[in-house]
């Protein structure tokens, strides 16, 4: 039992901090995340795993809440693999940009062109020959080339809305930070060493689940990050109930399920039925995930990602029409005033994209507390954003119920 009455010596309001960092001790606030691949759950660990890199009084810890040696910080891989990673995921996206230029029946501007572009191609079907090539100068002075190329500048043009033959094939959305002449040449440079901000940005899937303790702010944060590709997301169930048995009964838990999903994939068809996009069904993976008896004691936090890349489709004339997908919420005028002139309030367009998700809270779970945050993962700020959450909205929840 922990006593919340003042001793006579210390003012109510010190007695009142007193005992927040007292309990902050044994409270462990843990977190389920998931979401759909890609949807920004990796980023917002790596720039936790960051913020206790640059800031002692934040730790990034062991499942005993040690806390972790700078030498056991290699989160995910290491230095090596993110390097081919990087380098990957920018050939990849070099080859979605080359199967546009064909399938806009266009071409090269000279015959050496062609010829590098076929053997990127042929790169990207080998992806573990990336790793064995040396990279040399001119292969990064005709990377170059090829974003100077015309045809290839008009493919590139319909980056927020690619019409290649192969619907799964997506662009990273780390992407418009590496594609310049000044990030390629590091990249592409025999000694390159990749920099924090190149992890941030590197596209790199989860496999399985990652479990990660960090103690932010004096408040031991427990999070499970779960792999949320296809392949992954079979396995839902089955990690949920393994984190919901893996409560530790000797402290205070506080158990949240935060649900991460990228507004970017508003206009991104899903692949078997083109008639819905990825955000119809990150909106269907969320019911799934909280049509759970097991998690029913559970606080419900979702992060509306990407809201960068969101407002950069919306503002690209190329995607005027794919408001249709979100079109639902919105009045007669704002559609027109958008489809016409590109004009808009970015209220009305959080509201409208996330309105797939608020129907089926509001249908299913409306007894259930929920928190929503528009984010950007990419940007440092989403480490604030994660602490005023904590800090305002679960924490309060947290010392009211026990502290009644
Ligand atoms: N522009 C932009 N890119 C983002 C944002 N959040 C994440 N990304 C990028 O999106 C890509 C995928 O991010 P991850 O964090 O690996 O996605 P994930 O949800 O962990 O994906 P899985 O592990 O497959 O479940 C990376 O290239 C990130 O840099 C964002 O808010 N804006
Ligand atoms: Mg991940």
């Amino acid at each position: 039992m922990r006593c919340c009455f003042g001793n006579g010596n210390i003012s109510p309001e010190e007695q009142q901090n007193e005992n927040e960092e007292e309990l902050k001790k044994d409270v462990v606030i843990r977190f389920f995340m998931a979401g759909m691949g890609s949807a920004g759950k990796s980023t917002i660990i790596r720039h936790l795993i960051y913020l206790c890199k640059t800031n002692p009084r934040n730790k990034y810890c062991n499942e005993d809440w040690s806390e972790k040696q700078n030498d056991e910080i290699e989160f995910e891989c290491d230095t090596e693999i993110w390097k081919n990673k990087i380098r990957e995921n920018i050939i990849n996206a070099f080859d979605i940009f080359i199967k546009q230029v064909y399938e806009n029946s266009e071409k090269f501007q000279n015959p050496d062109l062609e010829i590098f572009a076929k053997s990127l191609q042929n790169l990207n079907k080998n992806k573990s020959q990336i790793s064995l090539i040396e990279m040399s100068d001119l292969f990064y002075s005709r990377l170059i080339c090829l974003l100077k190329d015309p045809a290839f500048k008009r493919a590139l043009a319909m980056k927020n809305r690619i019409q290649i033959h192969e619907p799964e094939r997506k662009l990273f959305d780390g992407l418009k930070y590496f594609l310049n002449e000044e990030k390629l040449k590091i990249v592409f440079s025999k000694n390159y060493v990749p920099s924090e901000a190149d992890k941030i940005r590197c596209r790199l899937p989860t496999i399985g689940v990652q479990r990660h303790y960090f103690i932010l702010k004096k408040t031991k944060i427990e999070i499970y990050d779960a792999g949320g590709q296809k392949s992954e997301r079979a396995e839902l169930l089955n990690n949920l109930n393994k984190w919901n048995t893996s409560r530790n009964c000797t402290s205070n838990n506080e158990s949240f399920i935060l649900f991460v999903a990228s507004l970017a994939d508003y206009n991104v068809r899903h692949p078997n039925y083109p008639h819905q996009t990825l955000l119809d069904e990150s909106a269907a993976f969320m019911d799934i995930l909280l049509n759970n008896d097991h998690i029913r004691h559970c606080g419900i936090l979702i992060f509306f990602n990407k809201k960068d890349r969101f407002f950069e489709k919306l503002s690209d004339q190329f995607c005027r029409n794919d408001i249709d997908f979100i079109k639902e919420s919105l009045s007669p005028i704002e559609l027109k005033e958008y489809k016409l002139y590109g004009r808009f309030r970015r209220k009305t367009m959080y509201k409208a994209a996330e309105y797939k998700f608020i129907k089926i809270l509001k249908q299913k779970y409306k007894d259930r507390s929920c928190y929503s945050k528009n984010t950007c993962a990419i940007d440092p700020t989403i480490m604030g954003t994660f602490i005023s959450v904590i800090k305002n909205e679960i924490f309060i929840k947290v010392v009211s119920e026990i502290v009644p």
